[in-house]
């Protein structure tokens, strides 16, 4: 990630006219309305807990019902919850965690409070970012710094930069620091809407983001600031001509309509039903989803909770400039606030609906993101199941069943990189969670032009274009996945598959099979912590279950999901004992399971930004917990090791990685069995558009 610069776009903010009103009755689970969040507002301002002044809002968010309520809710009794919120604000030098009673949102009643009394902070606020901006033109070793450059301040454009940890208390005990970098967005008549391709290479500022000043300040290295030409990837910059590969417009038509529903936030299609939830921090939550189990005549319950806890991003350079750059982009920035508006028939196909998403400014006031997450019937073509039998007598046999899909989206564009997230449903039991990258590359200037300068250099980045060099960097996406599996008490099972010499080899005497190896598989189910931590490139390979050992199909085979990588496994190749990993030792695995703990849902501990790791997945972890036949949550992480090319110039091409979370022995048979096959879908006028 890059940071957020300048101006937030494309959010508008509700009016305090009362033209946002709350609904009724939410469901439990519902983000915080506008009035909700206005009303926890005005509880904390009004509240004596915090006597000091300014206070800023990091973090407001749905402090939701216990478990056993919004299980019971969802399946139940539909009593109406209370409804919370957590606010973590901060004034007076500390961290205040404050839990506020919003149900009627005209009283609303601080619960509790509490200050943070250990390392790192909450999440920047847009409000300091945009505030610090303005510092360094005012700072006149930058300006000296930009005459020498010959460049004038309002060429240039700043971003605050989480600095990391790098060891001991020191004297930022305390004090909320940043660093600040600097981008050429003008200059001698020359504007691109690429902001990160031309960077003020060796300026480093720090700020101290609660006196608002710069504390600190170095210009180190002189690198040609790379040239504007060929960075912009606006349309009207970029051509014409347009002479790249032209495909046909894209065509979605639902000739007999939608196929799902939405009831406030709940959606129900085909065999699924789940609810859409939205958190400043973690963006999408899929919750509550439950599917249609046709052969038993009934709903069975899949996941309680699924989200993004964390995107770990470290740069591989460590200069002076870079070594810092390790970002913690849900912890330190927010995928919720970083959420983009859809561009309806573009992030989203023509069938898709919207959903709206508010979250609070630094001041605590409501912003709504409009059109923040869409939800769409997906059909690309693909096959759920088929075959074609040729050994019949006299007779040929093709079954073809079309595989549709539902997907739910949102967009965070975090900086430079845009995280799409999605959510998939399909009819054969499975969810399926994909991020898509794309965006642009964290750039460093540097004398080069041509790659054959760079050999023999201990190089921490690859040449994408003239002067420039895009560095080496990961990006670990982890999810946290509150699976109840037919019910709330789950184990975590692994099946690894074992290579074995077949006893009755011939080479050893035996002689009844000239076969001399086979795999079979050793069924282990986890008891603690300990035994759940997986790489999955690591030998020996197994599928990996989470499973309800109390309910068995007839056959007697026990109930399960398993999780399956689809691709993007990188684990982390830092040492143990450098800052950074020790921030987020978590990704040297990609499976965690923990007991379920309602606290623990940052993987990057709750406060992320200059955390110290001792409050991250793998700490809880090393408590080494019993988790057999309890509430167990599954924690995913999808890896990437980012080494740029050029087509990542001057904006990336999206790259996919995610994981499907399948049935196992979770229904009688193919639950798609009993399912029609298609009907005539020659639909005269399918190059219409639906809308
Ligand atoms: C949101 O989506 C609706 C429906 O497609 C569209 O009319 C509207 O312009 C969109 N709003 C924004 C801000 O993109
Ligand atoms: C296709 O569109 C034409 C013109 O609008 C209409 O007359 C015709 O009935 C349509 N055909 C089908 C199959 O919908
Ligand atoms: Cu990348």
């Amino acid at each position: 990630m890059l940071p957020l610069i300048l101006v937030v776009i494309s959010v508008t903010v509700a009016g305090a006219d009362g033209t946002v009103t709350s609904t009724p009755h939410p469901h439990p689970l519902d983000p915080l309305s506008a009035v909700e969040l206005t009303a926890a507002r005005a509880a904390v301002l009004a509240s004596a807990l915090i006597p000091a002044r300014p206070i800023s809002f990091h973090y407001v968010g749905l402090d939701e019902p216990d478990k056993p309520d919004v299980l019971s809710y969802a399946y139940t009794s539909t009593s109406i919850l209370p409804r919370r919120a957590l606010v973590v604000a901060r004034a007076g030098g500390q961290s205040h965690e404050l839990r506020v009673d919003v149900t009627a949102a005209s009283a609303p009643t601080v619960l509790s409070h509490a200050v943070h009394r250990g390392a790192g902070f909450p999440m920047f606020t847009a409000e300091e970012q945009v505030a610090a901006g303005a510092l360094p033109p005012q700072y006149p070793p930058f300006l000296d710094s930009l005459r020498r450059r010959g460049l004038a301040p309002r060429d240039v454009g700043c971003g605050v930069f989480s600095m990391g940890w790098f060891g001991g208390e020191g004297v930022e005990k305390g004090r909320r620091r940043a660093k600040m970098q600097c981008f050429v967005v003008g200059g001698g008549g020359v504007t691109t809407a690429n902001f990160y391709a031309r960077p003020l290479e060796g300026v480093t500022l720090v700020v101290d983001l609660e006196a608002m000043a710069v504390v600190g300040y170095s210009d180190r290295v002189v690198a040609p600031v790379p040239k504007a030409e060929g960075t912009d990837y606006r349309a009207d910059m970029v051509g014409p001509p347009f002479n790249g590969p032209a495909a046909a417009p894209g065509v979605v038509v639902q000739p007999e309509g939608r196929g799902f529903h939405v009831d406030g936030r709940v959606v129900r299609w085909a065999n699924w039903e789940f609810h859409v939830g939205f958190d400043m921090r973690a963006g999408p939550v899929i919750s509550l989803a439950s599917v249609y189990d046709a052969d038993a005549g009934r709903r069975r319950r899949v996941l309680y909770r699924g989200f993004v806890s964390e995107i770990f991003v470290p740069y591989m350079d460590p200069e002076e400039e870079w070594y810092f750059h390790t970002f913690m982009d849900a912890g330190e920035y927010g995928l919720g606030t970083a959420a983009s508006s859809l561009q309806p028939g573009a992030d989203c196909p023509d069938n898709a609906v919207y959903m709206d998403a508010y979250y609070a400014d630094g001041d605590g006031m409501p912003v709504k993101v409009e059109n923040a997450t869409c939800v769409f019937e997906r059909y690309a073509g693909d096959v759920a199941w088929r075959h074609t039998e040729a050994a019949l007598p006299g007779q040929v046999v093709t079954e073809v069943r079309p595989d549709a899909t539902l997907v739910v989206r949102t967009v965070a564009t975090v900086g430079n990189y845009d995280y799409t997230l999605d959510w998939e449903f399909k009819t054969a039991g499975s969810i399926k969670c994909v991020v898509s990258l794309s965006g642009i590359l964290e750039m460093k200037a540097t004398p080069y032009t041509h790659a054959d300068q760079i050999v023999g250099v201990d190089a921490h980045g690859a040449l994408v274009a003239e002067n420039t060099v895009g560095v080496y960097h990961d990006h670990f996406v982890t999810y946290h996945l509150d699976l109840d599996v037919d019910g709330t008490d789950n184990s975590f099972v692994k099946n690894t598959f074992v290579a074995t010499r077949n006893t009755r080899d011939p080479a050893t005497g035996g002689a009844a099979t000239p076969r001399r190896s086979y795999w079979t598989v050793r069924r282990e189910v986890a008891e603690t912590e300990a035994d759940a931590r997986v790489d999955v490139n690591g030998a020996p390979p197994a599928e990996l279950l989470v499973v309800n050992p109390s309910r068995r199909t007839k056959l007697g085979n026990v109930a399960g999901y398993r999780v399956v990588p689809a691709g993007a496994t990188a684990a982390s190749l830092l040492a143990d004992d450098d800052y950074p990993q020790r921030r987020a030792s978590y990704t040297k695995k990609q499976v965690w399971v923990t007991p379920y703990d309602r606290a623990e849902k940052w993987a990057s501990g709750m406060y992320a930004e200059q955390s110290h790791g001792d409050d991250d997945l793998a700490a809880w972890s090393a408590r080494n917990r019993a988790i057999k036949d309890t509430d167990i949550v599954l924690w995913y992480t999808v890896g990437l090791h980012h080494l740029p090319c050029q087509e990542d110039f001057p904006v990336m091409p999206t790259v996919s990685g995610g994981f499907e979370l399948r049935p196992s022995n979770f229904f009688e048979r193919n639950p798609l069995i009993r399912t029609r096959p298609p009907g005539n879908s020659n639909f005269q006028n399918c190059s219409c558009r639906a809308g």
